[in-house]
């Protein structure tokens, strides 16, 4: 099985670009390609800036380094360090300051998903094409491993380069969004919610914290880094990232039904085999699909007065609906 990797940006944009769905309205592609052209090095520069705030596999107690470099780099499409580089283009922000905010939330996100794939919560065994965390280190590593990245990511925020009002902000959003208001919030109502019916409503909500809230974070870390934003821009960010939150949301349940094994990198229908209430379950394919559009065109609402300086969100708009893997 193929491991989503760095390089897949490319060729999975430029087939996301040919195969572009009729119901997008977004702005033509040709306005995004210079935003496209950067992300394989924002990508690369991502893996670099992790790979040195991660701690040395050398360094004791080895075992627990080596399962979080392992939870860490050697995968994943980066979407919320995307989100936070582009985000900074749009407000005119030096990527240098926002290398550790990139590295925090995606310090998260893979905390979040070592301890997603535990026995006692989704009990999967693969994840980027590769075994799972406690499938390769064990379930007590597995844990350790990601309370250990999760630390991690706030010393990263509060050693980092930005002015320490920045970084408590920073802190804050991202303390905010993984809490029990937050993703861990959303975790818990999605446990519950298995083998039970859930109305649109609730769904929408459980999603919203546990994949949204640390989308909506992406963005809103590089606002942080901006002392002094226009608290209306900052606001429409904020819709912006809702919106394609909930799209990356329903974009992940489609492809848990119809997405390609070799592409996604873990197994496929794991959300049925748990009783899981999903978007493709409440809807069907084709209503998700046009939930996922909408969303979309939502976030290019949000966009709108930002003119054309909001392209490279744009561009992550676009493929966050349009992703295969
Ligand atoms: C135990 C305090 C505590 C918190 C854990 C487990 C948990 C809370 C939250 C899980 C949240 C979760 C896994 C949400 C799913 C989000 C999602 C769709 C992940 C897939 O993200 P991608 O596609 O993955 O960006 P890659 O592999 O590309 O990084």
């Amino acid at each position: 099985m193929n491991t989503p990797h760095a390089g897949q940006w490319t060729s999975a944009t430029t087939h996301c670009t040919m195969t572009r769905i009729a119901i997008c309205k977004g702005p033509p592609v040709d306005s995004m390609t210079s935003f496209e052209s950067r992300v394989p090095d924002y990508v690369d520069r991502a893996e670099r800036a992790l790979d040195a705030r991660l701690p040395a596999a050398a360094t004791a107690p080895s075992s627990l380094h080596e399962a979080m470099r392992y939870a860490i780099l050697g995968g994943g499409k980066r979407v919320r360090p995307l989100l936070c580089y582009a985000t900074g283009e749009v407000l005119g922000i030096d990527p240098d300051r926002l290398d550790d905010p990139a590295c925090a939330v995606e310090m998260i996100h893979g905390f979040s998903l070592v301890h997603d794939d535990l026995p006692s919560m989704d009990d999967d065994a693969l994840r980027r094409g590769r075994p799972t965390v406690h499938k390769a280190y064990g379930t007590a590593a597995a844990i350790l491993a990601g309370d250990a990245l999760q630390t991690l990511a706030f010393a990263v925020l509060a050693d980092g380069k930005s002015a320490s009002a920045s970084r408590i902000g920073m802190v804050r959003t991202l303390a905010q969004a993984t809490g029990s208001l937050g993703m861990t919030g959303g975790q818990t109502m999605d446990l519950e919610a298995e083998s039970r019916h859930v109305e649109l409503a609730e769904l929408e909500e459980l999603n919203r914290r546990k994949t949204g809230c640390l989308i909506r974070a992406a963005v809103a870390l590089a606002c942080d880094a901006l002392p002094g934003l226009d608290a209306g821009v900052r606001r429409r960010l904020g819709d912006f990232a809702d919106s394609i939150g909930l799209a990356f949301q329903i974009r992940d349940d489609l492809l848990d039904v119809e997405g390609d094994e070799n592409l996604t990198g873990k197994a496929g229908g794991a959300d049925a085999a748990h009783g899981k209430s999903t978007w493709p379950g409440l809807l069907g394919l084709d209503a998700a699909r046009q939930r996922a559009d909408s969303a979309y065109s939502d976030a290019m609402q949000a966009l709108q007065p930002l003119g054309d300086s909001a392209d490279p969100l744009r561009w992550m708009a676009e493929y966050i609906v349009q992703r295969n893997h």
